[in-house]
């Protein structure tokens, strides 16, 4: 009944983690890996070439209606992922690696470790380009500064295609890009203007956190985290309508050419349901991962069966993207 699919690649279920979000550490892949749980993809935590330690603790707090983040891109480097997915044996759940690498070049070398070493057997079925990382000191968010997105997006594509000519076996991968939130509808059209010049991009998801947010204790007097003064990126339900709003304008601007992955605010079927409305093929969890761990992928699944069966809804398709307006 679940049934979605970006590009040729199927799930039998819309439901996959946000990357960073139990999907750092060998032992939490491999429970996201487990048929115990409905979601069936995975996606590894943002990657750098080099492993990475990360901000100073504390770095993630939360909330009951958010959570709040300046994790500073803690990763295992790209090779760990690598070679952990291609050693996977017999695991039918697709498995995704998000790349954000500190700079372009750090980005196309990946790339081409990536695609070097693509083993078809075994192989990572997606790739997530990490363009909205809040957290990294001196470094802008690259989905907020339109012409270095463009430049990063031509050289990336650039090399993916000069791989794939010479081996189309690596086509079937789907190549997306994670976007920071937008706020202005100007800034929607030139987005999407530049990402609609790619004919090779499968799918965006929308929204990561809402970058440089401020949680302050009233009775410490003080911010909750401790890098950069207490800024961080935030994510829990009160995001949920401005990932709507990014979901669903991304959706109206790009049509079906490119797929969306909903992300931002999900802790119920309802909110499943309300991305998918919008214009979302799979949605991602995260601040409610954290909290619940992976038993959320379960819940969300039965709830949002239980909203499509009292609407005479068979499948994803029947209402994606169809929402009303008034
Ligand atoms: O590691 C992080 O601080 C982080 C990343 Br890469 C990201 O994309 N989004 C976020 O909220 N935190």
């Amino acid at each position: 009944m679940l049934h979605t699919h970006i590009k040729n690649i199927h799930f039998n279920t819309p439901f996959i983690n946000a990357s960073g979000c139990w999907c750092r550490e060998k032992n939490e892949l491999d429970t996201l890996l487990s048929s115990e749980w409905k979601n069936d993809s995975v996606i590894s935590k943002s990657c750098t070439l080099y492993s990475r330690d990360g901000n100073m603790s504390p770095r993630y707090k939360e909330f009951k209606h958010l959570s709040i983040n300046s994790m500073g891109l803690p990763n295992n480097g790209i090779y760990f992922y690598l070679n952990y997915f291609n050693n996977i044996n017999n695991n039918t759940k697709k498995k995704m690696i998000s790349l954000s690498g500190l700079t372009l070049d750090e980005n196309i070398i990946m790339i081409e470790t990536l695609f070097s070493n693509y083993n078809q057997q075994a192989s990572i079925d997606g790739i997530e380009i990490n363009l909205s990382c809040p957290n990294i000191e001196g470094k802008p968010q690259i989905g907020y500064d339109l012409d270095s997105m463009k430049t990063y997006l031509t050289k990336i594509f650039d090399t993916i295609l000069k791989f794939e000519n010479s081996d189309s076996s690596c086509n079937r991968m789907l190549i997306g890009v994670k976007l920071p939130p937008y706020f202005d509808i100007v800034h929607f059209e030139n987005v999407s203007k530049i990402l609609s010049s790619f004919d090779r991009l499968g799918f965006i998801t929308c929204i990561n956190s809402i970058g440089n947010g401020l949680v302050i204790d009233t009775d410490t007097e003080s911010v909750v985290i401790k890098p950069k003064n207490g800024f961080g990126g935030i994510g829990g339900s009160i995001v949920k309508p401005t990932a709507l709003a990014n979901v669903h304008q991304f959706y109206r601007l790009l049509g079906e050419k490119v797929a969306i992955i909903g992300c931002g605010g999900i802790t119920s079927g309802e909110d499943v349901f309300q991305h998918i409305l919008a214009g979302a093929s799979m949605v991602s969890i995260g601040t409610e991962l954290m909290k619940q761990g992976p038993l959320v992928f379960n819940t969300l699944n039965e709830q949002l069966i239980t909203i499509m069966k009292q609407k005479g809804y068979q499948s994803i398709e029947d209402f994606r993207g169809k929402l009303n307006y008034l």
